[in-house]
């Protein structure tokens, strides 16, 4: 009799079809979906993580010399990989972190889209030229790599943010060592496995992509903070929690390095009288639901006209009710699990401060289903932005407030400690534009008639406040793993200085 299939069986097929061999060790890898060990793997260890940052260094040295564009030839061969294995990565991703089925996929084409991206990058480090006070002068900018890069990345998106980083620090001229998720290891072993092909195949075509430049870091905190504390590391880029945001930034700090720092959000929208209901609902389901509002720009408040209040809100409460919650590979899933019993928790603890704190919950029930952490979403109609409104909790929770002043509004959106994204739905020219303005969303990401989540790579990606003001991906995030030096050349016989000083020997 063949045994049943069980996530568990699957993962070895996976792993063996994106040319990954597990090595043994102590260290469980589960899938919330079931809850089941898909693997118990090797862990590595302190001096390890000393040897992966030598050695990315070294690899460093020699990788600044290679010419940009160059870089970008390897790059362009890890999307080649990325594409012939988006179906197994993006399925590894989806049983790892329990993701549904488009949401793993998109995952990976995140990578290849941002690889795309730093290949045309590769020829685009431009600096500028700039006019110089003095005669026979020219004064212009160069960018330099910085070195090594640590990347520590989180479980929601668990091979995504560290291409945006690693893509972008490669072209750039770094060596990248990764301390992934502890809950996502698996879907690391296999992105990181995908590189390390492309720069086989760089090198077997005459590349010269050193040993060491892309490290990989398995196991718990220790290994974070080596990265976090080695003055060898010139740029520490986190994505996590505010509270591991602010133990990392002051640390890297204190030894001058740089961080980049993708912490948490509490991400809102503002649905005004003239918005377009159809579009509004649609926006506000996949921002407040999708990745079972495990994103970092999961929407997480809403702000209903009350002119359209009563509307709308019986129209969201249909949605919540019938979104299909439980399996997601299953077709037609739109909600999978939470993380583990930790998150479920915190829902819980989160809905029940909501109900103390006078807020009408509907929805957000344990599911008891598959032996994984699941709920339904919750959306909590509050009286007013207080207690756990003004915190993130990382589970589908989207509180619902009526509002009848726009500026009063706008205050009350820009109140809470995080600042990542934010949404306005309108068709109203003067709330859209006020919305985008010096006086509007105090956020990284600002949208008009689109949810807060789901961001494309060709935008900078980041936030404000407590969110940790680092901006990764898109638009000229480059510079955050470049150093800038200044040049002045002086092509005339003599030397005149500036500002008029006279300095006569
Ligand atoms: C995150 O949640 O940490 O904008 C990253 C989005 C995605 C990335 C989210 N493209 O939702």
């Amino acid at each position: 009799m063949r045994p049943p299939m069980t996530l568990a069986n699957e993962v070895p097929a996976l792993l063996a079809r994106m040319g990954v061999t597990l090595t043994s060790g102590a260290l469980p890898a589960h899938s919330p979906i079931t809850g089941e060990r898909l693997a118990a793997i090797a862990e590595n260890s302190a001096a390890e993580a000393g040897a992966a940052i030598d050695a990315a260094q070294a690899a460093f040295r020699q990788w600044r010399n290679v010419p940009a564009p160059k870089r970008g030839e390897l790059v362009r061969l890890w999307a080649e990989e990325l594409r012939a294995h988006k179906a197994d990565l993006g399925r590894l991703v989806s049983i790892e972190v329990g993701k549904v089925v488009s949401e793993g996929l998109g995952e990976v084409q995140e990578m290849i889209d941002i690889c795309d991206f730093a290949v045309g990058l590769s020829r685009q480090l431009y600096g500028y030229t700039i006019a110089s006070e003095r005669p026979d002068h020219r004064m212009m900018e160069t960018w330099h790599p910085l070195g090594v890069v640590g990347v520590i990345s989180a479980f929601n998106f668990p091979v995504a943010v560290w291409s945006w980083n690693t893509a972008l620090a490669l072209v750039c001229g770094n060596a990248v060592v990764w301390k992934p998720s502890e809950k996502a290891n698996l879907s690391a072993l296999a992105a990181h496995a995908m590189l390390e092909r492309a720069i086989a195949r760089f090198n077997a075509e005459g590349g010269k992509a050193p040993a060491g430049l892309n490290g990989l870091l398995i196991g718990g905190r220790a290994l974070g903070e080596a990265l976090v504390d080695s003055p060898k590391v010139a740029l520490v880029s986190a994505t996590g929690s505010t509270r591991m945001g602010r133990e990392v930034g002051p640390k890297v700090a204190a030894r001058f390095g740089r961080s980049l720092l993708e912490l948490g959000g509490n991400n809102a929208a503002i649905v005004s009288p003239t918005a377009s209901l159809d579009l509004t609902l649609r926006g506000v389901a996949f921002a407040a639901m999708g990745t079972a509002g495990q994103r970092c720009t999961t929407l997480r408040r809403l702000f209903l006209h009350d002119s359209i209040y009563d509307a709308f809100l019986p129209r969201l409460k249909a949605a919540y009710a019938s979104v299909k919650v439980g399996n997601p590979l299953e077709q037609g899933v739109l909600v999978g699990p939470l993380i583990d019993q930790g998150a479920l928790d915190a829902m819980q603890k989160a809905l029940a401060e909501a109900r103390a704190a006078g807020g009408t919950v509907h929805g957000g029930e344990v599911v008891q289903t598959m032996g994984g952490a699941y709920a339904r979403p919750a959306l909590v109609e509050m009286l007013d932005q207080i207690g756990p409104v003004l915190h993130e909790t990382f589970a589908p929770i989207l509180y619902v407030m009526k509002y009848s002043d726009f500026d009063a509004t706008l205050e009350k959106h820009n109140e809470v400690p995080q600042g990542l994204s934010s949404s306005i739905f309108t068709n109203d020219m003067r709330e859209a534009e006020t919305f985008l303005s010096a006086r509007g969303s105090d956020c990284g990401i600002a949208n008009v008639n689109i949810g807060p989540s789901g961001a494309e790579i060709g935008g900078a990606f980041g936030g404000e406040k407590e969110t940790g003001g680092g901006r990764e991906s898109g638009s000229d995030a480059w510079k955050a793993y470049m150093r800038r030096a200044t040049n002045t050349l002086n092509y005339g016989s003599t030397l005149p200085l500036a500002q008029g000083v006279t300095f006569d020997i």
